[in-house]
């Protein structure tokens, strides 16, 4: 078996929430095999676990690596496809890429590194920021309300949703490996403190909790959260379903729309 690490000087600055993640993903793609998985990432402090890792990779344009892993499930549907992605990357820069692969349902996991700024431009408010979230974009405090990515894949249709934290690898591993194994749309959020400019840790620490059963009505769950500061922060799966995906909707070939009866249906 290929050796999954490669020998490059880490950059992250320690204590850094990515380390965990990329001890979690290791141990996820050990588990299916270098040799059957592809990763892509955004540019970011996230998308340098690409020079970390060992793994078929596509390093992308800011935004692009759910776009990138799409096209690479389709090359190769054999392969279990894996985009690392920030959240300067997929909720501002990239979003509609995000909506539209939740939307059709591609057989791939979006693993978001979700610390809330743009980390490697030294510290701007992305849509996730709290508000009043004082950056170098927004010197009097951010004046927006935060986006909550969960809520939003559900509405498109996302066919499994989790959320984990770098403060807990193991159970991180667990839900990025259901998510991995999950045919259809995956989307993992992660929450990642960024130790240089959102230090979250304590508040992640002392806040989260982890629940088991898939709920039933999801987007109770899912906004038992507001991602201001005060409330419990659940983490596991959120929503999980079975569908066709995509790429098998595209082997089965074009389905027409009978116009006529589309068009004629009661009210
Ligand atoms: C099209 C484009 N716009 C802006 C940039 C500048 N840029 C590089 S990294 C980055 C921040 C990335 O933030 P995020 O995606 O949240 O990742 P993080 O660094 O927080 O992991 C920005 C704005 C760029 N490289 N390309
Ligand atoms: S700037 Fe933040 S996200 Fe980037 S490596 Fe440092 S702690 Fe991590």
């Amino acid at each position: 078996m290929p050796q999954i690490s490669l020998n490059t000087k880490n950059t992250w600055c320690p204590g850094c929430g990515n380390f965990a993640i990329e001890a979690a993903s290791k141990k996820v793609i050990k588990k299916i095999g270098v040799e059957n998985t592809a990763i892509t990432a955004g540019i970011g402090c996230h998308g340098k676990i690409i020079d970390y890792l060992n793994v078929s990779s596509f390093y992308g344009l800011h935004g692009r690596p759910v776009i990138t892993a799409t096209g690479i499930k389709i090359g190769n549907p054999e392969l279990k496809v894996i985009a690392f992605t920030g959240d300067g990357d997929s909720l501002n820069e990239g979003i509609s890429h995000l909506i539209h692969a939740a939307k059709r349902n591609s057989d791939i996991t979006v693993v978001l590194h979700q610390n809330r700024n743009f980390a490697l431009t030294v510290k701007q408010f992305t849509a996730s920021s709290p508000k009043g979230f004082i950056s170098n974009s927004s010197p009097s405090g951010n004046i927006e309300e935060p986006l909550n990515p969960l809520s939003l894949v559900y509405s498109a249709g996302a066919t499994f949703i989790a959320r984990g934290f770098s403060g807990n690898v193991d159970h991180l591993e667990k839900i990025i490996l259901q998510g991995v194994q999950h045919k259809g749309f995956s989307f993992i959020e992660v929450l990642q403190p960024c130790v240089a400019w959102f230090d979250t840790y304590d508040d992640y620490r002392k806040n989260t909790y982890i629940f088991e059963n898939t709920p039933k009505r999801p987007l109770e769950k899912i906004n038992e959260w507001d991602y201001e500061s005060d409330g419990k922060i659940p983490l596991g799966v959120f929503h999980k379903e079975e569908k066709e995906s995509f790429e098998e909707s595209l082997k089965k070939g074009k389905k027409k729309l009978n116009t006529k009866k589309f068009l004629s249906r009661k009210v």
